[in-house]
């Protein structure tokens, strides 16, 4: 071994060995400062240098502690949401939301489930959608604080957006939001959960086929910015007070919603503004030219968008809107003469728009740029207030002049891409192509004076290639600095060998002190992850751990089928057979009953135990049906028994010391 890493373990030796483990640690678990040597013996076997040790201690959560945050990730295509804790980066759970999981009896046969996947299917593309891309995870507000009520997430895919409810963790509410085919980063909630945006990603054609030759684009397809209400009771859409406004047929990526002073504001990021549509084949072969990646980056600048949503209100609500698929939509001529869109241009094909936390500074970051971009609220509301113009796009859209709206601009690295906040005046910005993540100090209204104003202070490294990073309750008004991880794209050596397909990177950051400091990497065995918010686990205080006797998930109300304990009964009436059924440690009563092929069997069962942990499974494998039913819950399964047999049905969870007990059978007689 080098001498260089030797001389660091010996400082691992010392610095366990010195004060630090007779201090906080010492007093809980009783060490003798003695003891600090058995500590820094623990080390050395394990080879570990100072940091890595002390790191370990910063970030190690013993059983039947709490982590201090939770983190909310985006699972990409696995189309589900993944809960770690902070700062041990344990996996707590995995919310199945756009894919079925069969551990939580999502999409085999329940009616919660399958209600829920169905919901969010256009039956006209397939009624057998069962994945979706989640990318932007997106926390309830209220007054720009995350409230713990409610957790939304978009389908890049399929145009769709999710509600999960925080009480339970489970997906109550898919929507195809209407006129959206793709979406992409246009997912956030306002800062009092007036709405939740979500916006198109490739525009669609608005023709009444919805067909369109690529040759017509400029004139037949169009974007659309959606602002959807929710029911601040059980957290769901309502489609009946949401409305859309039309965009031009750019590409609309990354959003964020204006907070303070910004606040009524929302701020979308554009590329092919350029409006190239590919075909890079044509003619037989290779045409750089018609090459969209090409194409899509040609002009200088694209245009950052700004959507005045309490002025779309107003004029929603004086019927300016045109009704399209069930949706009212602000027509883009009604936008622009109205004064809810406005444009700004932005360093070309951007990914990252952030808004800090006092809503002052929107900070845009061009992937082909090294500049990270600082827009002022100030100056934009004075730009927009003074019609100060830089002409139109091509739709009649006004540009405002970007030397009136730039705040600043910063010279970032290469590859920006995503920006997060502390609660010291700070921005971090990672920077995908140099692996790094940027921090630097934004303007006068963060803080930071004439002389340290809109300055790089280092660059963090990061193991590799980072997408999103998340600072603690980074995108509320009050972020809690401390926290900051990287999610990076590629883990490459971090781990040993698991086949071809590698695990992500999450990468802990301790950002507290003046210089940043890796603590802990965690390898993410799903995904894969886009965006990730952090919540202090304290503010999720609606959180259940058993439903109320008899409750159906769904309504949070009892269900009109809940049974109690000894009222288990079966109801035959023609072909339908209606069965009451309980689940309790350990059988389900009744454990066997008698139909024939062509029965609509109806089975509704009851959880009917309190204790906390308490779930079982139902399972009936031969009908593909798996349930999960917690303590409280009742799960309705309809069947139609189309054949003939005896089927073993069992309880998939392993309850109790008899679980395997806990079986029965299905008699399906030959009609
Ligand atoms: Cu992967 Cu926000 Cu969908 Cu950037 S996005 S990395
Ligand atoms: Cu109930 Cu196993």
């Amino acid at each position: 071994m080098a001498s260089g890493p030797q001389v660091s373990r010996r400082t691992a030796l010392g610095w366990l060995a010195g004060g630090v483990a007779a201090g906080a640690a010492g007093a809980r678990f009783g060490f003798s400062s003695g003891s600090g040597g058995e500590l820094g013996d623990v080390a050395g076997a394990r080879n570990l240098t100072g940091d890595e040790a002390r790191a370990a201690l910063e970030t190690f959560v013993p059983g039947g502690v709490y982590d201090e945050y939770f983190i909310f990730s985006s699972g990409g295509h696995s189309g589900q949401i993944m809960v770690y804790g902070v700062p041990s980066l344990r996996l707590l759970k995995v919310i199945p939301v756009f894919t079925p999981d069969a551990w939580q009896g999502y999409g085999f046969g329940t009616d919660q489930g399958n209600l829920v996947l169905d919901g969010g299917v256009d039956s006209a593309k397939s009624n057998t959608l069962r994945w979706g891309d989640t990318h932007h995870p997106a926390l309830s507000e209220t007054e720009g604080d995350y409230d713990g009520r409610f957790l939304y997430i978009n389908d890049r895919a399929n145009g769709r957006i999710a509600m999960v409810d925080l009480r339970d963790f489970k997906t109550k509410q898919i929507l195809d939001v209407p006129n959206l085919q793709t979406s992409h980063g246009g997912c956030f909630v306002t800062p009092n959960s007036e709405y939740v945006h979500i916006s198109s990603m490739t525009p669609c054609p608005v023709t009444e086929s919805g067909y369109a030759p690529l040759s017509r684009y400029k004139e037949d397809f169009r974007g659309f910015s959606t602002w959807l209400a929710i029911d601040q009771e059980d957290g769901r859409f309502d489609l009946e007070r949401s409305f859309q406004i039309e965009l031009p047929p750019y590409t609309q990526d990354l959003a964020d919603a204006g907070k303070l002073t910004s606040f009524g504001l929302g701020f979308i990021n554009s590329y092919n503004t350029e409006m190239a549509t590919g075909g890079n084949l044509h003619g037989g072969h290779a045409d750089p030219s018609k090459s969209l990646e090409s194409a899509a980056t040609s002009n200088d600048y694209d245009f950052l968008h700004i959507i005045d949503w309490q002025r779309a209100e107003e004029v929603v609500a004086e019927g300016g809107t045109r009704i399209r698929n069930g949706m009212r939509v602000v027509p883009l001529e009604t936008a622009t003469s109205e004064g809810i869109l406005h444009f700004a241009p932005e360093p070309r094909n951007p990914h990252g728009v952030d808004v800090n936390p006092t809503g002052d500074y929107i900070c845009v970051a061009g992937k082909l740029d090294p500049n990270g971009n600082v827009y002022s609220t100030e100056r934009i509301r004075a730009a927009i207030e003074a019609q100060d113009y830089d002409g139109t796009d091509g739709f009649g859209v006004p540009i405002l002049r970007l030397d009136s709206v730039l705040e600043a601009q910063v010279e970032l690295g290469a590859g920006p891409l995503h920006t997060q906040f502390d609660d010291q005046g700070y921005a971090y910005t990672s920077l995908f192509l140099d692996t790094a993540i940027a921090k630097w100090s934004l303007g006068p209204k963060a803080g930071h004076g004439e002389g340290d104003a809109f300055k790089l202070v280092e660059k963090i490294p990061v193991h590799y290639n980072i997408g999103h990073l998340v600072t603690a309750e980074g995108d509320t008004v009050h972020p809690d600095g401390r926290y900051m991880v990287a999610l990076n794209k590629w883990s490459i050596d971090r781990f040993p060998p698991v086949g071809t397909l590698h695990p992500q990177n999450f990468q802990l950051i301790d950002i507290a002190g003046d210089s940043p400091r890796m603590l802990s990497d965690a390898p993410i065995g799903n995904g894969e992850p886009h965006y990730v918010q952090m919540i202090n686990r304290e503010k999720l205080t609606h959180v259940i751990q058993v439903y109320e006797p008899g409750t159906d998930p769904m309504t949070w109300k009892r269900s009109p089928f809940a049974i109690d304990a000894g009222e288990e009964r079966v109801e035959r009436d023609g072909d339908e057979v209606v069965v009451y059924m309980s689940a309790q440690r350990s059988h389900f009563t009744p454990d066997t009953f008698e139909t024939k092929v062509g029965d609509l069997l109806r089975l509704h069962i009851t959880n009917v135990e309190q204790t906390p942990d308490a779930t079982h499974g139902f399972a009936i494998p031969a009908y593909n049906i798996e349930a999960s039913i917690d303590p409280g819950e009742v799960v309705n399964i309809d069947l139609t028994l189309d054949r003939a047999g005896t089927f073993a049905m069992y309880c998939t969870e392993f309850c109790s010391a008899l679980h395997l007990e806990m079986q029965g059978w299905i008699e399906v007689a030959p009609s």
